[in-house]
């Protein structure tokens, strides 16, 4: 049996596993979540897919720190597996545990496959997370999609790999929400059919789509399709720090300035910036929420056991 806790965060459902999940040895977070990838892909799709979860889920998995000046390791996994690393979820991992006394000092910090990322909660219940460092690794790549659509974009890394694309022809609301993750997963695939790759032929798994904020500038509304064809109810904070690294890469936006990222639902993300080595390094703030708390069960015999096939 599994222990969770369910939170959302502006939105985007986040299952913090407290409990119950096998052990994945010793090694660096990077070597555990491939050994999670390798040996419990299966388990991990009956976390977050239906009928236990749901496909847009991001699991949160706890684990011991390898390197001692961080607080807990955390592997998040989503319907498809695992990401480098995810803003929201950081957020409603940080939320559950200030929930449980566990957050005794003013910040709380983060080993991830991506790196090391640091999260504060405020009075307010707003929590920041200082981001791994962001940049932009191309821009104005143009793509033709099945349908014969040109979008240009840029590559940028934010903790995952993203295609960020202004989009033309179709509005940013829920009533455009099919065509938006039609025309985000053509981009996707032309993506993986022309070999357009992140740094070192990554692969680029998350595509942004946005347009600028009419007020509240700079800032955009945007829309995120995830690795597993889901979209991101939340402003999604991977995607926020690489939109505003390419945003600081143009010029359109100095230190110190707030940048607003909204999502499809009106939820928003807060972020700012400093200098790093190659790019930016992105802190984006927003809120947590929780929604649920208890066991997973998995019967031997339940043809569902490790969630609705896709
Ligand atoms: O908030 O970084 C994020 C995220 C990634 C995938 C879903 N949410």
């Amino acid at each position: 049996m599994i222990q969770y806790i369910d939170l959302h965060t502006e939105g985007e459902p986040t299952r913090v596993i407290t409990s119950g999940f096998p052990d994945l040895g010793a090694g660096s977070i990077r070597q555990r979540c491939e050994f999670m990838k390798k040996n419990f892909s299966e388990l991990c799709s009956g976390i977050v897919r239906e009928p236990r979860g749901h496909e847009a889920m991001v699991a949160a998995l706890l684990l011991e720190p390898v390197d001692q000046s961080c607080d807990h390791g955390v592997i998040f996994f989503n319907n498809v597996g695992p990401l480098g690393m995810c803003g929201h979820g950081t957020m409603g991992v940080v939320r559950a545990l200030k929930d449980q006394g566990l957050i005794n000092s003013e910040k709380v910090s983060f080993e991830t496959p991506a790196g090391i990322v640091e999260a504060r909660i405020d009075d307010g219940g707003r929590i920041s997370v200082v981001n791994v460092e962001s940049y932009c690794h191309r821009k104005d790549v143009e793509v033709i999609t099945s349908s014969g659509r040109k979008a240009v974009g840029d590559i940028a890394w934010g903790g995952n790999w993203f295609f960020i694309s202004e989009i033309k022809g179709l509005s940013l609301e829920m009533q455009e929400l099919g065509s938006l993750k039609d025309y985000a997963a053509e981009i996707r695939a032309a993506l993986d059919l022309n070999e357009i790759c992140g740094e070192g032929g990554a692969c680029i798994d998350h595509v942004e789509l946005h347009e600028n904020l009419e007020r509240d500038r700079p800032g955009v509304r945007s829309f995120t399709l995830c690795p597993g064809m889901e979209w991101d109810r939340s402003p999604c904070g991977t995607g926020t720090s690489a939109t505003l690294a390419c945003m600081v890469e143009r010029n359109e936006i100095n230190e110190g300035e707030v940048w607003t990222q909204e999502s499809l639902l009106g939820s928003r993300f807060e972020a700012t910036w400093e200098s790093g080595s190659k790019g930016i390094i992105p802190t984006i703030s927003g809120r947590a929420w929780p929604s649920s708390k208890g066991e997973l069960i998995f019967e031997e015999d339940d043809p569902f056991r490790n969630g609705f096939p896709s």
